[in-house]
């Protein structure tokens, strides 16, 4: 089996908290091994723009030290200000600044100049997410040949959203070095259609591949998965030592990074139509809402935050009685093993971001459930989760208060015989399409597109060769 070298900004670090592309990623890399490389403020402005490598993983890892200037130009500005608002919709969100561009194909161009010594003739490269989109073509400038893959994380733009963001053309560039490029739905890739037709002029050829302006790209759905079973067996373990909820109270639980996307404003006030609208307190609910922070250098984010504040202390002032509190919202991380007990505990996942690329918590729900009294999912029609799990969730409009109290008030009321098939539906899909087949499908069609990419080349070069003669 080839050596998989993977990149993204991120690398388990076990420092702070993870989002979804290190939970996802870190279960294929220790796992398969190999060697992933990522990026990193370099605090102390000592080691420059060296790979540094970490020991203490079961595979290789390499962060790529960046100065504060450029880092933050790179990270917080062009990645996290102008491609991840424009990939969920948000382009009135977008903080557009001199210098971020730069740095952005700078820190490309130094991520590939550093580490390409460290690749070897047969390695696969599988580059991940919206802060490494021009990776490949740094690669290939430097004359690097083998498999190189994309998979992002987010959602695929629109064109209406693209249409925001200066030199855009150079998108097509950055796609078509690839040999492969993963979204996570069907949605993703109807979406790049879309932007490759209307704004890049291409078509789809007859194998597949979208053909624009001469330039190629091969993109397909990969729906992300998790450890199905492994998160199971947790959550089962975490039932007697994750804190305990008074079992008078019935809970909903949220667990978002707190982040404009997820739609945190809109749940609670989903939640708080739902109270309103409760004709008696027979069923005391409790929605128990893990936000961890996240990119709390970005202004937006500190927006959210205090709009989910002043909203919790609205609720929980209209709501609360002695013994009784409504919203419990903890803008801390927890520990994963935790979260799997809670999981479990709670009576509704509410899952209800306004996109979504996939959604690992609506998976992480269904899987720590007990398949003989599970949970019932509540999930929004916009996260990519919704494609496989409306089999068994109760599908909401996350814009829509009442969508969200309507389905709050049939979840509580859902039949123990109704909730099991809902459940058994759910974790069928999850555990076909779990975290491994996901690394297992992808990586087999890059090595096929790329050995069909080598075999054309070869076959140019044969034709030339012929010619000259
Ligand atoms: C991106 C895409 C896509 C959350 N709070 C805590 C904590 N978490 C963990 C969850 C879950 C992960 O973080 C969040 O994953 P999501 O998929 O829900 O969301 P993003 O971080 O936005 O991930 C997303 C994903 O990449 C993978 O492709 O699904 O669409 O946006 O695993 O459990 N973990 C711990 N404490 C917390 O407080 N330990």
């Amino acid at each position: 089996m080839s050596r998989l070298v993977v990149y993204s900004n991120r690398l388990p670090l076990g420092s702070s908290p993870s989002g979804g592309l290190v939970v996802a990623l870190g279960k294929a890399m220790d796992r398969r091994g190999g060697v992933w490389i990522g990026a990193k403020l370099d605090e102390d402005e000592t080691t420059g723009q060296t790979l540094k490598s970490y020991e203490g993983a079961s595979f290789d890892r390499y962060a790529l030290h960046l100065p504060a200037e450029e880092y933050n130009n790179y990270y917080l500005g062009y990645a996290n200000s102008v491609l991840w608002p424009l990939f969920h919709g948000r382009a009135d969100l977008l903080d557009v600044a001199d210098g971020q561009l730069a740095a952005y194909t700078s820190v490309n161009r130094k991520m590939a100049e550093a580490s390409v010594d460290l690749l070897e003739d047969d390695d696969v490269i599988w580059i991940h997410d919206y802060h490494f989109i021009p990776l490949a073509a740094e690669l290939r400038k430097l004359g690097v040949t083998n498999p190189i893959g994309f998979f992002l994380h987010t959602p695929f733009p629109s064109s209406s959203n693209l249409h925001a963001l200066s030199h855009k053309e150079m998108l097509l560039d950055w796609l078509a070095a690839y040999d492969l490029v993963g979204l996570q739905t069907q949605r993703d890739v109807s979406a790049m259609l879309e932007v490759c037709r209307t704004i890049f002029g291409g078509q789809v050829l007859s194998d597949g591949r979208i053909r624009s302006q001469g330039q190629d790209i091969w993109a397909a759905s990969f729906p992300i998965g998790i450890d199905v079973e492994k998160f199971r067996q947790t959550a089962e373990s975490q039932e007697v030592t994750s804190p305990q909820i008074d079992p008078r109270q019935k809970l909903l639980i949220g667990v978002d990074r707190l982040d404009y996307s997820k739609g945190l404003p809109h749940k609670f006030r989903g939640f708080q139509r739902f109270l309103e609208d409760q004709a008696d307190d027979s069923d005391r609910l409790t929605l128990l809402q893990i936000a961890s922070p996240t990119r709390e250098d970005v202004e937006a984010y500190q927006e959210i935050r205090h709009e989910l504040e002043q909203i919790t202390g609205e609720v929980n002032g209209e709501f609360a009685e002695l013994g009784y509190i409504p919203i419990q919202y903890i803008h801390r991380a927890v520990p994963r093993d935790y979260l799997a007990g809670l999981y479990r505990q709670a009576a509704i996942g509410l899952v209800t971001p306004l996109i979504d690329g996939m959604n690992l918590v609506a998976k992480e729900y269904v899987a720590a459930q007990d398949p003989e009294d599970p949970g019932v999912l509540i999930l929004s029609e916009s996260a990519g989760a919704a494609e496989q799990l409306k089999c068994g969730a109760l599908i909401i409009n996350p814009y829509d208060p009442t969508s969200i109290a309507e389905a709050i008030r049939t979840a509580v009321s859902i039949s123990l015989e109704e909730r099991i098939e809902r459940h058994q539906a759910m974790w069928t899909e999850i555990l076909k399409r779990n975290v491994y087949w996901w690394t297992e499908t992808f990586l087999d069609r890059l090595n096929r597109n790329a050995a069909s990419r080598l075999s054309r080349d070869r076959s140019l070069a044969d034709l030339e060769t012929a010619l000259r003669r």
